[in-house]
């Protein structure tokens, strides 16, 4: 797979000033991304769940330059106000895809952006904001290449894994692949794949509960925290387990074995914050109440037949994973035992859902 094959060649002055909004989800690994080689390259395969209710809303508004020059021109306004950290971002995600994106210093571009989760929820929007965005341009492109509705996609993803990882895991639903892996044919490095498989009942409407246990700016980014797996002590041996991961849950969504997927699940959870915390320099994301929350859904699993299970990004709040079927029960356990456990009391009721749409 060649990264050339999303090079465009055509003539910009085609495409008219305009305007598009996209919105994109936020997604959940279950099998994690944790470690880069160059170019956004993963180390090993992931996979997630597309949320559904977790996204970036993104107009972008885009009008000839009068004059070019070397530089990018874009104004970006996150949830109503200019935001620092965020035009770096766009300014590296935009050198990473110009070769890709013929149009991009031809044109003036207004980035209005707002998420639906609290911006300082601590749920990372990376994924969903670089999708949306990834999402506009590839609309733009469209006006000119006569792209079907799959390679648009494809590139689309293709783009936002440029701008951040697991971006491209937020355009399709249910479930969306990223890197190569021996148990999914079309799976490759460059863009995330739908799951191809048709899976179990008991992943229908699959609910995600995010507890929000901090809501502060994490101490080492992501991208860092990527770079610390290079010279890693259990790093080659991580990457193998990923791969087996990917493999084992691939069997495990077709087959509907609730049972294995909670242990693969959290396993790969704590196997992410181990390898931060033997990382060096070692760090801790998890707060005290994260494993708070931890015990007591070990301990709600083994009073009940629950299926109820956790997993972890990079940081301190807790994804409380469950079926549908159990969705009742789950919540009444969460407002009464895990709700004390969050900051001023909050958590974002969301699940599994379908991807990136125009608005
Ligand atoms: C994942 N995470 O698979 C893993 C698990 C967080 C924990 O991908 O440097 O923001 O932009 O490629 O995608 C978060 O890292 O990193 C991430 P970059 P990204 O979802």
């Amino acid at each position: 797979m060649n990264s050339d094959q999303f090079k465009a060649t055509y003539n910009a002055d085609q495409i008219p000033n305009g305007e598009v909004t996209y919105q994109s989800p936020s997604n959940i690994a279950l099998v994690k991304y944790w470690g880069k080689k160059k170019h956004q390259i993963p180390e090993n395969p992931s996979i997630s769940f597309t949320l559904n209710h977790c996204k970036t809303i993104t107009k972008l508004s885009y009008s000839k330059r009068e004059t070019q020059d070397e530089k990018f021109s874009f104004d970006v306004l996150l949830d109503g106000k200019e935001n620092v950290d965020f035009k770096p971002k766009i300014e590296t995600f935009f050198n990473r895809i110009e070769a890709y994106i013929p149009f991009l210093k031809e044109f003036h571009f207004n980035i209005i952006t707002e998420n639906t989760f609290p911006h300082s929820s601590g749920i990372a929007s990376s994924a969903s904001g670089l999708s949306a965005l990834a999402s506009c341009l590839m609309d733009i492109e469209s006006q000119v290449l006569n792209l079907s509705e799959a390679e648009r996609i494809k590139k689309t993803s293709f783009l936002a894994r440029l701008g951040s990882g697991s971006a491209c895991r937020s355009l399709e639903g249910e479930l969306v692949v990223w890197g190569k892996t021996e148990s999914i044919k079309d799976s490759n490095d460059l863009f995330g794949v739908k799951f191809p498989f048709k899976v179990h009942d008991h992943f229908k409407n699959y609910q995600d509960t995010i507890l929000l246990v901090d809501k502060g700016e994490k101490q080492v980014s992501s991208t860092v925290g990527h770079n610390l797996m290079h010279g890693h002590d259990y790093a080659e041996t991580r990457f193998k387990q990923a791969h087996k991961n990917l493999t084992d849950i691939t069997a495990i969504l077709q087959n509907g074995n609730l049972e294995a997927f909670v242990e693969l699940v959290e396993s790969e959870a704590l196997t992410l914050h181990a390898m931060m915390m033997t990382s060096r320099p070692y760090y801790i994301l998890m707060k005290p109440n994260t494993l708070e929350i931890i015990n007591k859904i070990w301990a709600y699993r083994a009073a009940t037949n629950s299926h109820v299970c956790f997993t972890l990004d990079a940081g301190a709040n807790v994804h409380v994973l469950y079926p549908e079927n159990e969705k009742a029960a789950v919540l009444e356990f969460i407002k009464t035992e895990l709700v004390a456990y969050c900051q001023n009391g909050h958590y974002i009721c969301d699940q599994i859902g379908l991807g990136a749409d125009i608005v």
